[in-house]
């Protein structure tokens, strides 16, 4: 297929990029991180959707290499911004497998500069299904670098609770499909988030909200004592030269 081609010769051809998207923290409302997020574009200058390349990289075993490129550039950029600012990279399944993503991540750092505090790591609980003992290790490995481990989607997927005693994160960030149903099913998503934050208040980790679209959805989440917000509200993901200054300000 086209889309394999494209996907082969992409690191090669210079046809990834990355975009970051803002992350607020609460209680002032500052930038606090930005998401890096992984970008194709075809030579054509096509962009293709990151829900139809990262699978297919995934599948021709080509992720942990892509993985890697994500790892420094983002940490590269990152290391451009005021200290006060971080960027969260997020993980596939098979960045785990060779075993070597603590060593990755460390020289990540060391070629940047960037102190380990600045980076957090964010994955799915897909990650967790298999080779537990080895990613159990790994996550130790990586919390000892001094990075920040992150659920993403936190609420989706099956057994999400499990995985909160057995590996070690710090931080949850709750999937967005919990605020698209916000409009229909307010309160019953309120009471849910508001066990989430408890639960993650249990367990000394921070909790993140992403998919805040709107201000309905920002006021929704308001007195929920959120760490942090992420969504088209405060920013969609953008290239670091369109980053505006005024959202790179060290507080
Ligand atoms: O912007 P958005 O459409 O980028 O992302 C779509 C999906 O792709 C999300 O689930 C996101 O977590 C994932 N994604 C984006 N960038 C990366 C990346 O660098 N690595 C991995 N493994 N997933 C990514
Ligand atoms: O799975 P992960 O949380 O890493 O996914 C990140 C994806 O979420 C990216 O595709 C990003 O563009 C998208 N995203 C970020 N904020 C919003 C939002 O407010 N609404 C929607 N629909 N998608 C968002
Ligand atoms: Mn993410
Ligand atoms: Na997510």
């Amino acid at each position: 297929r086209d889309l394999e081609g494209l996907v082969r010769s992409a690191l090669q051809k210079n046809l990834f990029s990355l975009q970051f998207q803002p992350i607020m923290s609460l209680p002032r409302g500052r930038i606090c991180g930005f998401e890096a997020l992984l970008r194709l574009t075809s030579e054509a200058g096509t962009p293709v959707s990151p829900e139809l390349f990262i699978p297919v990289a995934e599948e021709l075993g080509l992720l942990p290499e892509t993985g890697e490129w994500v790892l420094n550039k983002a940490c590269e950029t990152a290391a451009g911004w005021p200290d006060g600012i971080s960027a969260a990279v997020n993980l596939s399944p098979s960045q785990f497998a060779t075993g070597s993503l603590p060593s990755q991540v460390q020289a990540a750092l060391t070629a940047s500069g960037l102190a380990p505090e600045r980076l957090e790591l964010e994955i799915t609980e897909g990650i967790l299904l298999k080779d537990t003992d080895a990613i159990l290790q790994q996550l130790t490995e990586l919390k000892a670098l001094g990075v920040t481990i992150v659920m993403d989607d936190f609420g989706t997927g099956y057994s999400s609770l499990s995985y909160l005693w057995r590996f070690p994160f710090d931080k949850l960030k709750i999937d967005r499909s919990f605020m698209e149903a916000y409009s229909h099913s307010g309160e019953t998503i309120q009471q849910i988030l508001k066990a989430i934050v408890a639960l993650g208040r249990a367990l000394k980790m921070q909790v993140t909200i992403e998919g805040i679209e709107t201000v309905f959805h920002a006021r929704a989440v308001k007195d929920l004592a959120i760490d942090n917000l992420q969504g088209y509200l405060f920013g969609k993901p953008m290239a670091d030269v369109e980053i505006p200054n005024a959202m790179l300000k060290d507080f």
